[in-house]
């Protein structure tokens, strides 16, 4: 198992985040990365490595080269609006209003768009705009042959589609993965998205292509975040018809019912011919995540990573969500072992 793993992450360090009605300590902050990381080497994955460098050239074939640019440029705009606090729209472009993008930030489309995201603020401020994306690089230690890689990156990535931002989210660092796995040579790949919030930024991404399939286990998006997609009849369209699959659950679904899931769709990763899954691997599943409502337990990882593991196939897991608990360490590790048992 090769960890890959950049102190850089600390550069994305919101202050706050608007929850329940009030403004608080957000819950996508370094500690995460901190804790996870040394769970992992005190579980005895020790090939911790940094990731390389990379340009965008693979995020501009999975996100909107407009939106990478809105992301380079707007914390600098939003000073130079004068604005001093957290980089937020306050305005929304709802239904039955024009769509044209007007000058000042606040009405961007990337920013206004995420009306559906009000939760979200914190904009990526200076160095910390694109180093998730350098996680990529644990595409091609699956490339190069090995089976097993674990992108510890933050910020996390699911949430972020084609052309927003949302959910912590700017890059969607396992679809930029799955790319730079096709275009290295992979014909068809999977994500799999076992976070506890719906892959919508994924979904998104891949909805349309052929050559992605996608599959998200989430709380019911009648009843969390993020709300407006993730049903069970979500099922891709044109070339991507078929190739997206949802399993929305209930509060309280323990492991028998969740890995029943999972284990459909692990079938159909394997019907659908992927070379390599990738795992969005939130861990917020988890019995005491505090922003969620699953009953996953810390044994229940284990099993996880170890019916992954039963397709055979190469595994690229990139670290999505996960909160407040110390046994976010202890889980992440969890999987990694079941993954390589
Ligand atoms: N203010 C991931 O797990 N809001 N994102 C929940 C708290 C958003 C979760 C309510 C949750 C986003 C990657
Ligand atoms: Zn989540």
């Amino acid at each position: 198992m090769r960890v890959i793993y950049s102190e850089d992450h600390k550069l994305r360090d919101a202050r706050t985040e608007l929850h329940a009605g009030q403004l608080v300590t957000p819950f996508e902050a370094p500690f995460r990365a901190e804790w996870i990381l040394a769970a992992v080497k005190q579980a005895g994955f020790t090939d911790v490595v940094a990731p390389d460098a990379h340009g965008l050239e693979t995020a501009r074939k999975v996100h909107d080269p407009a939106y990478l640019d809105f992301l380079a440029t707007v914390w600098d705009r939003w000073v130079a609006a004068g604005f001093t606090g957290e980089a937020i729209a306050n305005s929304f472009a709802v239904r039955r209003t024009s769509q044209r993008v007007p000058d000042n930030i606040v009405g961007d489309r990337p920013l206004r768009q995420c009306r559906r995201y009000l939760d979200h603020q914190g904009l990526l401020r200076g160095g910390d705009r694109f180093h998730a994306l350098w996680y990529i690089s644990g595409a091609d230690w699956l490339t190069q042959g090995n089976r097993f890689a674990f992108a510890l990156c933050r910020p996390p990535g699911h949430h972020a589609g084609i052309d927003l931002f949302g959910g912590y989210c700017f890059i969607n660092n396992s679809g930029v993965a799955a790319q730079r796995l096709l275009d290295s040579g992979a014909r068809k790949v999977a994500v799999l998205d076992v976070d506890f919030h719906h892959g919508n930024g994924t979904q998104d991404l891949f909805y349309c292509r052929g050559d992605v399939f996608t599959a998200s286990l989430h709380g019911d998006p009648m009843q969390a975040f993020p709300y407006f997609l993730g049903h069970a009849d979500e099922e891709g369209e044109g070339e991507g018809a078929g190739a997206n699959r949802n399993y929305p659950m209930p509060p309280g679904t323990p492991w028998d019912i969740w890995s029943s899931a999972l284990a459909d769709a692990l079938t159909r990763i394997k019907t659908f011919g992927a070379e390599a899954v990738v795992v969005a691997l939130g861990v917020d599943t988890f019995e005491r995540d505090p922003i969620s409502f699953f009953s996953l337990t810390s044994d229940d990882f284990t099993r996880m990573g170890a019916m992954i593991s039963a397709t055979g196939l190469p595994v690229l897991a990139c670290m999505e969500g996960g909160y407040g608990v110390p046994e976010i360490g202890l889980n992440v590790a969890n999987v990694l072992k079941g993954l390589e048992a």
